[in-house]
């Protein structure tokens, strides 16, 4: 396997906004990554949950609740971790959000960037999205695609007429087994798989402390807490969790390490 070099990778990111390593995760790990998903978008579809994908895209959010052995390892996974670090400045990094991604048809989805902001300094960024290729990605099969150089625009692709017809706008080719890297403020839409084959990617979102995290993560219960390292902690927000109310704690900010084990106590602080 390829051990990922975190400074080629934010070279790159600073250049083009995107960046792509292969080989980086056994194709039987993905392999047994994407039949879990397969099974958890079949029970979300048999309950009738909401996701905000449209079209041809199934979208499985935080599937490391179901199957924490397979997803959890991949949350604090340190080369993504030490990418995130780079570009925002070691500010308290948090997971925004992380799910299964699938391609599941021809329609591909919208452009969009996954910040929360129209950056162009790069020093601003404030997410940073980290990704497995379960499947293989390629323009046939529904590769995620990129406008690169977009990091630096500071526009919001949804306000972008013609944007498809840009001529910068690329489709990723990359093995099962990948990582993907993209900044928040890069433009990038799921690709349209007319191929019939599965595809399907694990992206992950790392965003700067005080943004509004998509999940309260927190929320996941003694259980799962009782698994996390000290940086799933700090990634998840337990030590990033706004005081309850005056009179106690005052910092939103906390050292991760010196958290409590116990999964009520760490709410109660
Ligand atoms: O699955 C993909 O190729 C793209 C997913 C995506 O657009 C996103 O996670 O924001």
């Amino acid at each position: 396997m390829t051990k990922i070099d975190v400074r080629l990778v934010v070279k790159k990111l600073h250049e083009d906004g995107y960046a792509v390593v292969e080989n980086v995760v056994d194709p039987r790990v993905c392999e047994e990554m994407a039949a879990a998903l397969d099974t958890m978008a079949a029970e979300q579809k048999a309950r009738g949950e909401r996701t905000a994908a449209v079209g041809d895209h199934i979208v499985v959010y935080s599937p490391y609740l179901h199957r924490p052995d397979l997803f959890l390892p991949w949350v604090d996974f340190e080369p993504f971790v030490d990418v995130a670090n780079e570009l925002l400045q070691n500010d308290h990094v948090i997971l925004n959000g992380c799910a299964g991604s699938c391609s599941a048809g021809p329609q591909h989805g919208q452009a969009h960037r996954d910040g929360c902001l129209n950056v162009s300094d790069i020093a601003c960024t404030t997410d940073i999205l980290a990704a497995i290729t379960l499947d293989d990605f390629s323009e046939k099969t529904g590769g995620t695609h990129v406008w690169p150089g977009s990091h630096l625009s500071g526009v919001n692709p949804k306000a972008v007429p013609n944007i498809l017809e840009r001529p910068e706008r690329l489709v990723i080719s990359a093995p099962k087994g990948s990582a993907l890297f993209f900044l928040g403020q890069t433009w990038h839409m799921l690709g349209g798989n007319p191929s019939g084959k599965r595809r399907w990617g694990f992206f992950l979102q790392y965003s700067r402390w005080f943004v509004k995290p998509m999940f309260s993560h927190h929320t996941m219960g003694p259980e799962l807490y009782s698994k996390l390292s000290v940086m799933h902690k700090q990634l998840f927000g337990f030590s990033s969790r706004p005081p309850d109310r005056p009179g106690g704690r005052s910092l939103t900010v906390m050292d991760p390490a010196k958290l409590p084990d116990s999964y009520d106590e760490v709410l109660a602080i």
